[in-house]
């Protein structure tokens, strides 16, 4: 347990604005005198703050000895996962700093000296020296104002900025592409199965987080991107409200439905991300909107959130799911019960067949991207390729397609094409307009509103569509594994399916219920902790500890 009047209890007690009277800090940061170094596939970032905090290492050891050697071992070499972009070459300086700050004034905050991945299309400080190219070589040397507002969120908490991390280039909006692939990254694979699908469009992040590559990653959704390669990496992912975390200095896809938020192995170290990067911002107006108070998501890991719950079963979107995934699913189900809710199965959407006709969410994207690509490249203080629009983009592509048109998997743009095509006429903010029924009162808010249920759960593949048209949160935890005797499907170029292929449980809310969310699904990850029944394969886990790097 924590000592009392120890610097850290001060510090948390007294000193640190975000901890101030919080009684989970010392539980948190506590390791009871525990000198064991904590193994980095698993470490979670109060056992790393508390080893940092401890004197058992540094974050000179952490970050760029033992991440650093971690990502060389499996992402060029051995099983090439391909999960990064780019290593912070200014980290070292950083972590040094940070180092000698801990020593005099203590942490900042429990992203002290932790060091974060970023998925690349979230800008970091040109000085530093890393790209933000979302992947595309049409942005590779582009000059960005600032760093992005999660970015320097993380970077005044101390957290370090690690590196960039490979997606599905232009956050999966060019075409249908491979996801996990760019033009600069390559094609990045799941750690769990052989050139298995990771998901997107946060790959990396996801992969990275998976095998402890990073302590957590940012990735960014508009529908899909951070619950499907969190679910298919055996990670906590959380989809925040729109609003809720600032997109300045994001490469955008659509206002109306971008968010940024956290991938990590735990609810605990995606709530403590999460807790940082969230808040207003004048650089985003769509922060503004977001409640004057946000709730303590630390708070909110609470074991017994889920007795007297109130949740609902949306069984509409997992009817083409798998009998093993849905008998898993089932069985979850009784445990949330067990653990107190009451549960409402089936929860229905009022009207389910006007929700899955509709195509509004095409025109608001597609419109979307072609105005705000345009205005992020305009904020931009360089950009070397002369890009300036989307079809300055498309051109590109035309005329470097050796590098972003490659055969035989990765030469669409069908979306960048559909996208130049839009107006911005009545049908579009008709568009905005219906999205905001169908998703909400004819959706998610509906199915909430008839059995007045806190939340909803589905397993996770099927999540990101109603709640992007809309903008609402999703959190999903892991929840089970496909088979041992699964058939291994054909790898063109990644695999849809494969044995151990890891899959999520997806706990969906209204409007900034991020709290709520958080509290159920920390109570079910507590009751169940299913991400380490399946290890990733044995050559995709790297081997370098801190134990190897403790100078
Ligand atoms: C000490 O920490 C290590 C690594 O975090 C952990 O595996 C082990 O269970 C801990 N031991 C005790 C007695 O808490
Ligand atoms: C960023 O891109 C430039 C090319 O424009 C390259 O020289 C530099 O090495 C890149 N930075 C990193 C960290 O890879
Ligand atoms: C944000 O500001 C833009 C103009 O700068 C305006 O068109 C838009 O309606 C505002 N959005 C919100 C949600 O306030
Ligand atoms: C899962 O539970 C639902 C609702 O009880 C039931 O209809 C369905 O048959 C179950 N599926 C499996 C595979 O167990
Ligand atoms: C948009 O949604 C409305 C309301 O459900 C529907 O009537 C309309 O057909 C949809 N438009 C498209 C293009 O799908
Ligand atoms: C609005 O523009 C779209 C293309 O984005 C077009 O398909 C549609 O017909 C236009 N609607 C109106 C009312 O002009
Ligand atoms: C896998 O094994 C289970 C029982 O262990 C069996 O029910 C199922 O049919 C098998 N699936 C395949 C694809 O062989
Ligand atoms: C950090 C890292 O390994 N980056 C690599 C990502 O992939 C591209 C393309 O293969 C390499 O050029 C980078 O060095």
């Amino acid at each position: 347990m924590l000592q009392p009047f120890s610097l850290w209890y001060l510090l948390c007690t007294l000193l640190s604005p975000l901890f101030a009277l919080h009684p989970s800090c010392g539980t948190l940061i506590s390791r009871g005198g525990n000198t064991t170094l904590p193994d980095l596939y698993e470490a979670s970032i109060p056992e790393l703050q508390a080893g940092l905090q401890d004197g058992l290492f540094t974050s000179v050891d952490l970050c760029v000895q033992a991440y650093f050697a971690r990502i060389n071992e499996v992402n060029l070499q051995g099983p090439t996962l391909r999960a990064v972009i780019e290593l912070n070459p200014s980290a070292l300086e950083e972590a040094a700093i940070l180092d000698a700050e801990r020593k005099t004034f203590g942490a900042r905050s429990l992203l002290h000296g932790i060091p974060i991945l970023l998925k690349d299309n979230i800008a970091t400080l040109n000085e530093e020296g890393m790209n933000t190219t979302a992947g595309s070589f049409a942005l590779l040397g582009s000059v960005v104002p600032r760093d992005a507002t999660v970015a320097a969120k993380l970077r005044a908490a101390g957290a370090i900025l690690l590196g960039k991390a490979n997606l599905s280039e232009w956050a999966h909006f060019r075409g249908s592409v491979p996801s996990g692939w760019s033009g600069r990254g390559g094609q990045a694979t799941s750690a769990y199965v052989p050139q298995g699908n990771p998901g997107g469009s946060s790959s990396g992040p996801g992969i990275a987080s998976s095998i402890g590559l990073c302590a957590a990653a940012l990735g960014t959704e508009t529908d899909g991107s951070i619950i499907s390669p969190s679910q298919l990496n055996n990670n906590v992912g959380i989809k925040p409200t729109v609003g809720l975390t600032s997109r300045a200095g994001v490469v955008p896809i659509s206002e109306h439905q971008d968010t940024i938020g956290p991938i990590a192995r735990s609810v605990t170290d995606a709530a403590i991300v999460l807790s940082i990067i969230a808040g207003p911002d004048s650089l985003d107006n769509f922060t503004l909107a977001q409640p004057p108070v946000l709730p303590d998501y630390i708070q909110a890991l609470n074991a017994d959130s889920l007795k007297g719950a109130r949740i609902g079963v949306l069984r509409q979107f997992m009817t083409s799911d798998s009998t093993e995934m849905v008998a898993t699913f089932n069985e979850s189900v009784e445990i949330i019960r067990k653990l107190g809710a009451t549960v409402v199965d089936p929860a229905v959407f009022p009207d389910f067949a006007e929700f899955r006709a509709s195509e509004n969410e095409s025109i608001v994207t597609q419109t979307d991207f072609k105005m705000n690509i345009q205005t992020y490249i305009s904020g931009l203080l360089e950009v070397p390729t002369g890009v300036k629009t989307l079809a300055d983009l498309i051109a590109f592509n035309n005329n470097h397609a050796s590098e972003e048109l490659v055969p035989p998997f990765w030469t669409d743009q069908s979306t960048f094409i559909a996208s130049e095509a839009r107006e911005v006429n009545q049908t579009y903010f008709d568009a905005i307009a219906f999205d905001q029924e169908l998703g909400g009162i004819n959706g998610i808010d509906g199915a909430l509103k008839a059995n007045n249920l806190d939340a909803l759960i589905l397993l996770s593949n099927g999540a990101s569509g109603p709640a992007a048209i809309v903008g609402y949160p999703i959190v999903t935890v892991p929840l089970g594994f496909l088979p041992p005797n699964t058939t291994l499907s054909p790898a063109t170029p990644t695999r849809t399916t494969g044995p151990n292929q890891p899959y999520g449980i997806a706990f969906m809310g209204t409007a900034f219920s991020e709290a709520q969310l958080i509290s159920f699904a920390f109570a079910y990850e507590q009751a169940t902790h299913n991400r380490l029944k399946q290890l990733a394969m044995p050559a995709a886990i790297p081997k370098t500890q801190l134990i190897d790097v403790i100078g």
